[in-house]
């Protein structure tokens, strides 16, 4: 940035994963942050961009743990604990390049772990996960990741439900809102829909619309019924009945809803043959024959506390008009998380709606912000990541298992992955401090490795657990393009501001590694990083022009600041051309057809998800006998105020907090039995971990459920305990790291049980956002 520019105010464009914006800069200093003008309903998340980014806790120099740089790689207990050394730019590539070559030297291209989950920021270029693959890549390859930790267990359920096509319709593409509000009479939401989390989407959006649809679904008097522990999971302007019902128990409710529907002959037979195979496998087991068990409405009453009779009006109403069954994401992150999914697309076939306007199936309304919005199937910019020589992955929330078993095996999806020997650990754009479970454990595999290594803007755990720190810039300190995947905008991102300290871009780093490498010219292919995003932009113009969409040449966009797409679809319903020509656009199953019966998963043979979908009991549920030990029940959902862990330094987020620590919130009659009152400090535990939070009192959550939301910077109050509690509040110390069955592994971060108790005396102090000791070599 120009000296010039140091002086006088600027305003910007710009995209992040919580909205378009326009920044504003004046000496140096963001001084405002505005929402696009398009958006009806934007986010107060902007709000930690002013301070969050401009923050203490940004890692301004590269940093080499004390540990490591004295007695070089290898495992080490102090991982977490040991002071840093700050070095030039020119001595930690030397160093990193080096140990590169001796891991691929000593055990093979295997042994680098560069799956390296996580959100980043927004634009195309300097998207952080392409920038890592892409190096990774260019120097032989790395272990890599697949699937989420959003939607894990339905991204492998789906395909052999309704195959690869109708997964990507329902999880890409939805049910559109024009279609709910013309056609749908009732919205039967498992898991609710809160436009919290359509507040943020991978990639951004101009135009936040969840909260207007769902006003004007209330507005025209569209009826919802609300299955969650919380209440919070609808916005209180719309009209819903609120069902408290026990967490966990989503998928025996709708096993009820299918034997009201099945007994009392209110099913779509017609539909069952025509479309599907194995119904009469699943209606057998909803019957009982195939168990001894009928899952009548009296049954799911005594697991999740809806009585009977609300279960069976449910059940006529939905097969009296049309019905949109939604599960959110959040239901399937959880153990046994394949069934809500599998049995909410199954109950939608019994009532014959799939594929009606408005009618059938939806899976992550507000999830996901995309969903029930117009299409926008346009090409976008993409920085090709090349190939990877290396065969060997994990889905990626099995990343402690793979470190724990090196030689092991996982069973993954009817195979059995075979777990190399990492070594090196390469982790660019996200923060497994943040989104993994059971931190603990977490952090005893993390220290048998020899090398972590960490690039971030934030010094975030992950970062305070590497061994290498490498400072990257933030979205606002370089020049980029974004394009949105919810409403068709391309966004020229403007750089701002000036990095802290010697902060650079990812790509410069890998860039100047690749030199040491040898392999410069394949990452690089000459290009700077200005001259890639001209590059991407133009390459892109010329797909769109060939499908007969014309942008503006590279100049004249970032002169405008955006330019727009017109919508490919609109008022679209899931899986309609299915309905309507099931021989000509058959899914991508076996059989063609839904699969309510799946021989290949039973074929599996695991205990965790069988041939239909199926109650099976969780693991850690308020009726389990793990409940006589912690009798509460944790949801551990998305935050309010920020994205995942980022910016949790800024204003917003920090306001949400309760004398710096994350709010819990209780029962009043939860609280009152320990003896907690409104805003005191409690202690959060089980045998895995514990955490320290502020109790919040309120009535909109069921007793004997709590939720602690993610997202607080991990704190250890003693980093050099393996055992530490969390003085900040995170509570994925307290979560299990199990996957959600053999067949997915997904994330099950979502529930958790613990137990509470007041703090007496003086609790820990927390101050997370800072950086660590430094010393000198
Ligand atoms: P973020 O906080 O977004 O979390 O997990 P994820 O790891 O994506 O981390 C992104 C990191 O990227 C931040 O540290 C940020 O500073 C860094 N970053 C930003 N820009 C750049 C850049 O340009 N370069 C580099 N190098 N770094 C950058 C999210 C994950 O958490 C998700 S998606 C879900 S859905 C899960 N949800 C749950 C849950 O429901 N319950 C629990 N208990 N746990 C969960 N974890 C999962």
């Amino acid at each position: 940035m120009s000296d010039e520019g140091r002086t006088t105010s600027r305003t910007v464009p710009h995209l992040s994963h919580w909205g378009a914006f326009q920044a504003t800069v004046s000496d140096g200093r963001l001084v405002a942050v505005e929402p696009h003008p398009h958006d009806p309903a934007p986010t107060k998340l902007l709000d930690n961009v002013l301070d969050g980014i401009q923050h203490e806790a940004r890692v301004r120099r590269p940093a080499i743990r004390k540990g490591w740089l004295d007695r070089g790689p290898g495992p080490d207990p102090r991982r977490g604990a040991d002071e840093f050394v700050e070095v030039d730019w020119p001595e930690a590539v030397a160093l990193l390049a080096a140990e590169l070559r001796r891991v691929r030297e000593e055990h093979g291209n295997e042994s680098i772990y560069g799956g390296s989950y996580g959100w980043a920021s927004a634009g195309r270029f300097h998207h952080a996960q392409s920038q890592v693959h892409r190096f990774l890549n260019c120097i032989g390859g790395y272990t890599f990741s697949v699937n989420d930790y959003s939607d894990g267990a339905a991204e492998v359920i789906l395909p052999h439900v309704v195959g690869a096509r109708g997964t990507g319709e329902i999880i890409w593409q939805g049910t559109s809102w024009e279609a709910i509000l013309e056609h749908t009479g009732l919205v039967v939401a498992f898991g609710g829909m809160n436009p919290k989390n359509s507040a943020v989407s991978s990639g951004g959006m101009a135009r936040h619309m969840l909260a207007p649809s769902l006003a004007e679904a209330a507005r025209r008097g569209l009826r919802f019924e609300l299955f969650s522990p919380l209440r919070a999971d609808l916005p209180p302007e719309v009209e819903a009945t609120w069902h408290p019902i026990v967490p966990g128990t989503d998928t025996a409710v709708m096993l009820a809803l299918a034997h009201v529907l099945v007994t009392e002959d209110l099913h779509d037979r017609e539909f069952l043959d025509r479309f599907c195979v194995g119904a009469d496998r699943l209606l057998a087991y909803v019957r009982g024959e195939t168990d001894g068990l009928a899952k009548t409405p009296e049954w799911a009453e005594s697991l999740s506390a809806m009585a009977a009779g609300t279960i069976r009006d449910l059940a006529h109403r939905m097969a009296s008009e049309r019905t949109l069954i939604s599960v959110s994401y959040s239901l399937q992150r959880t153990r046994h998380g394949e069934q809500p999914v599998w049995m909410g697309v199954a109950l939608a076939a019994l009532l014959g709606q799939i594929g009606l306007p408005g009618g059938g199936f939806g899976h992550g309304f507000a999830s996901s912000a995309w969903i029930g919005e117009p299409l926008f199937r346009h090409p976008r910019p993409t920085l090709p990541q090349g190939t990877n020589p290396v065969a060997s992955f994990i889905p990626c929330a099995q990343i402690t298992h793979l470190l724990e078993n090196p030689g092991g095996t996982l069973d993954y999806d009817g195979r059995v992955l075979d777990l190399p020997d990492i070594r090196l650990v390469y982790w660019c754009g996200g923060n497994p401090f943040h989104h993994h479970q059971d931190l603990n454990r977490f952090r005893r595999a993390l220290q048998r490795v020899d090398t972590v290594v960490v690039h971030d803007p934030f010094w975030t755990a992950t970062a305070r657990h590497a061994d290498i720190v490498l400072p990257s810039t933030v979205t606002l300190e370089r020049d980029d393009v974004g394009a949105t995947q919810s409403d068709g905008y391309l966004i020229a991102m403007v750089r701002a501001l000036d990095p802290p300290g010697v902060a650079r871009d990812d790509y410069e780093t890998f860039a100047d590694l690749a030199k040491e490498l040898g392999v410069w010219d394949e990452f690089t292919e000459g290009r700077t990083a200005r001259q890639w995003v001209e590059h991407l932009y133009e390459e892109n113009r010329r797909r769109l022009d060939a499908g007969g969409v014309p942008v503006p040449p590279f100049d004249d966009f970032w002169e405008a600041g955006e330019a727009r797409l017109p919508p490919t679809r609109g008022g679209h319903t899931a899986l309609e051309r299915f309905r309507s020509d099931p021989d000509g656009h058959p899914l991508g199953t076996p059989s063609g057809r839904i699969e309510l019966f799946s021989e290949t998963i039973d074929g599996f043979g695991y205990d965790d998800c069988r041939g239909h979908p199926a109650w099976l009991e969780p693991d850690e549920w308020i009726l389990g006998p793990r409940a006589a030990r912690y009798p509460l029940h944790l949801i551990a959902n998305q935050p309010a105020t920020r994205l995942h862990s980022q910016l949790d330094g800024g204003r917003h987020s920090r306001a949400s907090k309760i004398a710096g620590r994350e709010p819990i919130r209780m029962h009043p009659d939860d609280a009152a039995a320990r003896g907690i009152g409104d805003g005191e400090v409690v202690r959060v535990f089980n045998d895995r971990g514990a955490c320290y939070a502020a109790a919040v009192l309120t009535r909109e959550l069921r007793p004997q459920v709590v939720n602690l939301s993610t997202g607080a910077w991990f704190t250890p109050v003693d980093p050099g305990d393996p055992r530490s509690p969390c003085a900040h509040g995170n509570p994925n110390v307290l979560t299990a790291d199990r996957g959600s069955s053999r067949l997915a592994q997904g994330c099950t971060g979502q529930h958790v049980l613990v137990e509470i108790e007041r703090v007496e005396g003086e609790p820990p102090p927390v101050d997370p956002h800072r950086p660590p000791p430094f010393v000198r070599a």
